[in-house]
């Protein structure tokens, strides 16, 4: 059972993850139109359901490895709107201090451990920080964010290998939105269910309705006593649908009667109304809570506006050769 205030958190997270992503693809076509490209954009909206439910039971010291739509994930990680609106500008303010945008928040203060450009490549990473901590007897867990497309590449199965015989605490986080970029799913994986793929591995495989807050809530919680117990590994993949085109600058190629169909589906309603037939949320709850992340997010934009670009004197630092 998830407690009252955490099912409240849980919606005020999927919230601000809708709001933000509204908000930086406005400023991005804001941009476009006065002829600066901000770089590649690519929103979770849709997929709120899977960010804030994992991030309601997971603790500041847990590992999590996000991808190139990790807004979702660092929001519900516990990252500062602010310093990720900054980011998306390219301000110093920023989480990579301008040098990363949308691709790249990090702050391993709070266990967020970044962002990838590269498809799949926080997998053999989470599999790292889930080694440092099994080596230092910590229960830490480490979760990896990944899509459909990447549960293909070689470094997936790299990974669950390495980290089922070592029975190492990742939570492998594979949210399937159908779609790898402008590839169907059919195109490029020949079972139903890619949690299958976790029986050759000897590890937990689930496929789960990735747009219900309760399930993904029940059933990342057991991947993770298990691995804070020293069970190993697990497979999640949850079942959602992106709400936009796969990035700003790719046009949209999915068909219209599938996305309508997800539309209906949308998780932020659909979780409202559970919490309405509990009597947990009320009109007027709802209304404030709207009201406050609002808020939250024009605070965002000023902050981010009025920060400083990086200066030209600095160019040549944070860079290792
Ligand atoms: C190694 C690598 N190959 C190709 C790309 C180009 N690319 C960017 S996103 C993407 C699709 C990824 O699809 P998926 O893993 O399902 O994630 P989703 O976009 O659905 O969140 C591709 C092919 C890349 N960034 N890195």
């Amino acid at each position: 059972m998830i407690p009252i205030e955490k099912k409240i958190d849980i919606l005020r997270i999927m919230y601000l993850i809708r709001e933000f992503e509204i908000a930086s693809r406005n400023i991005f076509k804001a941009h476009l139109a006065k002829g600066e490209f901000l770089g590649a954009l690519h929103n979770c909206d849709g997929q709120e359901a899977v960010a804030a439910s994992i991030g309601a039971i997971l603790r500041k010291d847990d590992y999590v490895f996000t991808t190139f739509r990790g807004h979702g994930h660092s929001i519900a990680k516990g990252a500062e709107p602010k310093k990720m609106m900054a980011e998306l500008l390219g301000k110093k303010t920023g989480y990579s201090k301008g040098r990363g945008g949308s691709m790249h928040m990090f702050d391993p203060s709070i266990g967020l451990m970044g962002g990838n450009g590269v498809v799949g490549g926080g997998l053999t990473l989470a599999v790292g920080a889930a080694l440092s901590a099994q080596y230092r007897c910590s229960d830490q867990v480490s979760v990896c964010f990944f899509g459909d497309g990447a549960a293909a590449i070689g470094a997936f199965h790299e990974a669950i290998n390495l980290a089922s015989l070592w029975k190492l605490p990742v939570i492998f986080l594979c949210e399937n939105n159908l779609w790898a970029a402008t590839t169907p799913i059919k195109f490029g994986c020949p079972i139903e269910n890619i949690s299958e793929r976790a029986k050759g591995y000897n590890c937990v495989g689930k496929s789960i309705d990735g747009n219900d807050v309760y399930t993904v809530y029940e059933t990342f919680l057991s991947a993770v006593d298990r691995g804070r117990n020293g069970n190993g590994p697990s497979l999640i993949e949850c079942k959602t649908y992106r709400h936009h085109p796969h990035c700003m600058v790719i046009p949209e190629h999915r068909p219209k009667d599938e996305k309508q169909m997800w539309l209906q589906r949308d998780p932020i309603p659909k979780f409202e109304k559970v919490l309405q037939n509990e009597n947990i949320l009320s009109n007027h709850q709802q209304e404030k809570i709207r009201n406050e992340i609002k808020k939250i997010i024009a605070e965002a934009i000023k902050f981010a506006e009025d920060s400083p670009l990086p200066t030209v004197d600095t160019l040549y630092d944070y860079i290792w050769a």
